[in-house]
């Protein structure tokens, strides 16, 4: 493809109006098309200046392209490809930490929006507490002036803002955490309290945190998938991202300074978006980890394969009616079991090579709300939830780092070494579910839970991921 010409941009890029950190696949399939078609229909000057923390890949593969970039959304019946002009630039925060401040604290912009993953956050998965011993963290409270952390980034950004007079941006965390914009409060407000209390009170006063729940299965753009888009668009695009067609973003209202039209685009604004993080947290987020762990070790290497055998496709069912739907209440305009049929649609778009490795990394920071607090729930209500149990079993293998042939897995998780270590002792249940960053105490204080997920981890280790989902399921 090395004679196939380089996308370009047409016109002016857009004025900016929000700062992005973590310009990943994710933000590139979702909140820049959906404020990019916001600008096309309603104007407004929101382009985007998008930040990486960590290394310069995204910024070297879309400034030769202006930063303009494809968004494919692949359905079962074929691809939709779309120009995407939302970005205007993009830096490389650790080549330049005081360019990325000063943008921060641009009056120009309104909005540092967030798509960091749930790691990004440096935050006790399970109380949600800021982790002062991160060693990010320990850097930045160390160097406020010269972060590395998004936390250090944002509280940098509001206290130029505020030496300046300047209202504070609106914080937009777009990660699939539950009341994700209350978890971004605490931890930012935490931090800036530890530097400076008074720059924490008025971050607590004036500043904004709009909770979201977002959703668009979004899996890694491959070389094969950049190759087909140059067939035909006829275009070389470095930093094209692949879609499905479904997408759902649900904000609460509340900004310091106002918003894209987003809702001409589509999205929902709500006063509240509780229901909604719950209901695409456990149902959504939940099966997808089920399916992950436990197809991981029967062998499936996508999403859509897990599926299509049939025992894990009753998995989903039996998670979603027995389990998951019990805990939740219904949000304005859902209606679950309808919303539960349509995520089996999604999983099974066999165009959608998602695999079950992407959705496996950093269990220990999703379990908590994907799946752990479902059980508890379940547990409170009086029942025993097996699948979920399963699960959690199916994940304790996984991190053991050997799939069900013997082979090694790349276990990608923050906790990687720690988990490694608890599942070679004799007891590895229990030395995993007494880590207490990952399960509350109440939750392992509760016999009926600790002894499902043993007795679901020896029947994996004896007959297999398969057959414990199909006995499970029969
Ligand atoms: C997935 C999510 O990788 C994962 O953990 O479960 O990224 C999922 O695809 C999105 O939340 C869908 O909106």
């Amino acid at each position: 493809m090395s004679d196939t010409p380089r996308l370009q941009r047409r016109g002016k890029p857009p004025a900016p109006g929000i700062v992005h950190l973590g310009p990943g696949a994710f933000f590139r399939a979702f909140l820049a098309p959906w404020t990019d078609e916001a600008m096309k229909l309603a104007g407004g000057e929101w382009g985007i200046v998008a930040v990486s923390l960590q290394s310069s890949g995204t910024r070297d593969r879309l400034a030769p392209q202006d930063c303009v970039y494809t968004a494919v959304e692949r359905g079962p019946g074929g691809d939709i490809a779309r120009r995407v002009d939302a970005i205007t630039e993009v830096m490389v925060a650790p080549e330049d930490p005081a360019s990325v401040i000063a943008k921060m604290a641009d009056p120009a912009i309104r909005i540092v929006s967030l798509t960091i993953t749930e790691k990004g956050y440096c935050r006790d998965p399970q109380t949600g507490e800021l982790l002062q011993d991160h060693p990010d963290i320990r850097h930045d409270l160390a160097n406020p002036d010269n972060p590395v952390s998004a936390i250090g980034f944002i509280v940098a950004g509001l206290k130029a803002r505020r030496e300046r007079n300047l209202p504070p941006f609106t914080v937009l965390t777009c990660d699939n955490l539950p009341m994700n914009g209350r978890m971004a409060r605490k931890v930012v407000t935490a931090f800036a309290n530890e530097i400076d209390p008074d720059l924490a009170g008025w971050i607590e006063t004036d500043a904004a945190f709009p909770c979201t729940m977002v959703d668009r299965i979004t899996p890694a753009t491959t070389p094969p998938d950049i190759d087909a888009l140059a067939s035909s668009a006829g275009y070389l695009d470095e930093a094209a991202v692949i879609h499905e067609p479904f997408r759902q973003w649900v904000i609460e209202t509340g900004f310091t300074a106002g918003h894209p039209d987003w809702a001409t685009a589509g999205v929902q604004f709500v006063s509240n978006v509780e229901a909604h993080e719950l209901m695409k947290l456990r149902c959504l987020n939940g099966t997808h980890s089920a399916l992950a762990y436990l197809g991981y070790l029967a062998g499936h290497e996508t999403i859509a394969d897990t599926v299509a055998d049939p025992p894990f496709e009753a998995l989903c069912t039996e998670l979603w009616q027995e389990e998951i739907l019990p805990t939740l209440e219904t949000p304005e305009g859902e209606d679950l079991p309808r919303y539960c049929q349509s995520l089996m649609a999604r999983y099974q778009n066999p165009s959608i090579r998602h695999r079950t490795w992407q959705i496996a990394m950093d269990g220990s920071q999703k379990l908590p709300q994907r799946i752990l607090g479902t059980i508890a729930d379940r547990l409170a209500q009086g029942v025993v939830p097996q699948g979920l149990c399963l699960v959690v079993a199916g994940w304790i293998r996984y991190v053991g780092g050997q799939d069900e042939s013997g082979a090694p897995i790349d276990v990608r998780d923050p906790l990687a070494d720690s988990l490694k270590t608890a599942t070679g002792t004799d007891d590895p249940v229990g030395a995993v579910l007494a880590m207490d960053s990952i399960f509350e105490p109440e939750l392992n204080a509760q016999r009926a839970f600790v002894e499902a997920v043993r007795a679901a981890y020896e029947r994996l280790g004896r007959d297999g991921s398969r057959a414990c989902v199909a006995a499970l399921t029969s």
